[in-house]
């Protein structure tokens, strides 16, 4: 209902192509890494797998997404964890590490018009050779993105549209002339919908080619249809990808929830369809990649924003939003305060779209004192009187008027009921032909771990897990000096877990087994918990953090390289117990915090080493 009585005229507003058209439109997009966002859709059961899926790509079906851009791994921490890169090494090349080629595939499969755009965050260490900077050999980076882009190709028949330079870091114009001949676009991070002067006048295209980042709750719905809307009316920019895709990653990461959906429980096959997916729609169904806005686009006049698009062979899509402030701030950057109030609008069409006589109707409602939303729901078509149609137009709603006929909002039954992670579980790591180079919930957060065919083992150590990033990578985040593999549930407090381990480098070489882990993602470094290390040198420690500055017991082992060791790890309340090969190795050391956290496995430092049998039991 709208509280508008006296003093409440409807504001005009003209849709005319008769004076030339706006920009070219290139499309809605998400994000999938930057890294590691998708990580647990992977291990998804199907139905639901696919189910996702749908909702985020599939045409006229829920977010019906035009880009899909993703990590072109290095082997580094790149927000909620590591991607693995196509080559650890210079003479090594593998196109079937992690599940961005599956992810890409699975995108083309619903639609083959997808745009694919890659971007790496961080390198391997020989990319920079030993430094931390990808740009003094100019031709070793470009020849490492360019045999990505080939390899997507060659093994996976995937063309890639578009290539970015290096996320959130500098540029260097050398490697923009050696990896290519000119810049096409220029595109921002967050830009908040303002465009610089400068880039408009250099009239190349503009995207917003990072932008959202925040919780998917219908906050985050609000913005999310906000930037979509103003990113073009306030900043030119024709094209806004949001970070991230989907949120598949263990919610107590750095900024967990912020996809266009959650899909965070693989072990139970849980996930939920927010409400962005739904904010999405109202344009990705409505318009493609092609179509034109118009140059009659503009902000109402108490508050929200409209555009309009044509195909240029007759089809008009209008879509209004008037999300107020408090109701659409996005992470980044400050919202300035502005008002928005109930309205109505009447819309003259000229041009070419001076005779359409009906337009169809998709609406949507963020009801913040209900909590009972509407949307993306298909209302009565509107009939167009003399060239014109009115709204009303309350507070937190978005509406597509549109000629266009499809448009679907996508079901499926509903998902499984959330459960948490298993309190008992157990992986071998004995799979032959892996789909994919992970074993399932194993979140990598520095360092990398794979399957591993171990040839020089027919027994009981076959298959293993290995660790197989040896050199500190040129990193994007603050990468520990260890690496860690998390898994589990953040909650566990008192359990129980074992691991076989391998350390394959000797004197040096260490790995550990741990629990209550109370961080990874960006503050990995400062990861605590209870860490049960073996070295290679024949002694073993206890500490509480991943660098190992807090011991709380350490002595003698009698480990070494090249044999393998059971390690166990029990804690209840205060205290936890080491057990080697099934011998208590030292006793109740005391671990006041943290209180509680995920299990993990690692090494010492950037070194090959293997794991197998990992057995956890929680209280
Ligand atoms: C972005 C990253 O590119 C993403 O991988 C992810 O970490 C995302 C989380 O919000 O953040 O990086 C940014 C770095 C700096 C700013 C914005 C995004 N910034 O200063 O506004």
């Amino acid at each position: 209902t709208i509280s508008c009585f006296l003093g409440c005229s409807a504001e005009f507003y003209v849709i005319d192509d008769r004076i030339g058209l706006g920009r070219e439109f290139d499309g809605i997009g998400g994000l999938s890494g930057g890294g590691a966002t998708s990580r647990l859709l992977v291990n998804y059961e199907e139905p639901y797998r696919s189910h996702i899926l749908d909702f985020l790509f599939k045409p006229n079906f829920g977010a019906s997404l035009h880009i899909l851009k993703v990590e072109i791994g290095g082997d580094a921490q790149t927000t909620d964890g590591t991607e693995p890169s196509h080559m650890h090494s210079k003479d090594e090349g593998n196109f079937f590490r992690g599940y961005e080629w599956w992810l890409m595939k699975e995108a083309k499969k619903r639609n083959p018009n997808i745009k694919l755009i890659g971007l790496p965050w961080a390198f391997p260490g020989w990319v920079g050779e030993g430094t931390q900077w990808p740009y003094f050999f100019p031709n070793v980076t470009a020849d490492y993105v360019v045999t990505w882009i080939y390899g997507a190709k060659q093994h996976h028949n995937l063309e890639i549209d578009y290539i970015g330079i290096w996320n959130e870091k500098k540029y260097d114009p050398v490697y923009i002339k050696v990896k290519k001949k000119k810049l096409d676009l220029y595109s921002v991070h967050y830009p908040g919908t303002k465009t610089v002067k400068e880039a408009l006048l250099t009239e190349k295209k503009l995207w917003s080619s990072e932008d959202y980042s925040t919780f998917d709750d219908d906050i985050g719905a609000g913005c999310w249809a906000r930037i979509l809307n103003q990113n073009y009316v306030n900043g030119r920019m024709t094209s806004t990808i949001s970070w991230n895709l989907i949120a598949s990653y263990y919610e107590n990461l750095s900024f967990g929830g912020d996809g266009l959906m959650t899909a965070d429980e693989p072990w139970s096959g849980h996930y939920v369809v927010e409400s962005p997916i739904w904010m999405t729609a109202h344009t990705t169904q409505f318009t493609q990649p092609g179509w034109f806005y118009l140059q009659t686009v503009g902000n109402l006049t108490h508050g929200g924003s409209y555009v309009a698009l044509t195909d240029r062979k007759g089809n008009l899509t209008v879509v209004i939003q008037t999300m107020t402030h408090n109701h659409s701030q996005c992470i980044r950057p400050p919202l300035p305060h502005f008002d928005v109030s109930p309205q109505i609008a009447t819309f003259q069409l000229k041009g070419s779209f001076a005779h359409l006589t009906d337009l169809q109707v998709w609406y949507s409602k963020l009801d913040f004192e209900t909590k009972k939303d509407t949307l993306f729901q298909r209302s009565s078509p509107i009939k167009v009187y003399n060239g014109s149609f009115t709204l009303k137009l309350d507070v937190d709603e978005v509406y597509t008027i549109t000629t266009v006929n499809t448009g679907q909002k996508g079901t499926y039954p509903e998902s499984p009921n959330s459960r948490p992670f298993p309190k008992n579980y157990s992986d071998d790591f004995t799979i032959d032909n892996p789909p994919f180079s992970e074993a399932p919930y194993f979140a990598d957060q520095t360092g990398v771990f794979e399957y591993f065919r171990n040839s020089t083992d027919n027994g009981s150590h076959a298959f293993t897990l290995r660790q197989v990033v040896t050199e500190r990578p040129v990193t994007w985040a603050r990468d520990a000096d260890q690496t860690i593999s998390i898994i589990g549930d953040y909650s566990w407090t008192d359990l129980n877990v074992s691991c076989d381990v391998l350390i394959e480098t000797p004197v040096t070489g260490g790995v550990f087994l741990a629990a209550r882990i109370d961080q990874g993602g960006e503050s990995v470094r400062e990861a605590k918990g209870v860490f049960y290390w073996i070295y290679a040198n024949g002694t073993y420690k206890v500490t509480n953090d991943i660098g190992g500055q807090r011991v709380l017991a350490e002595g003698l082992s009698g480990t070494r390289e090249g044999v393998w060791y059971t390690l166990t790890l029990r804690i209840k309340g205060y205290f936890a117990t080491g057990m080697l090969n099934g011998y208590p190795l030292w006793k109740n050391a005391v671990v006041l915090e943290p209180k509680n956290g995920w299990t993990a496995l690692g090494t010492l430092s950037f070194e090959y080493a293997q794991f197998d049998n990992f057995e956890v039991n929680a209280e």
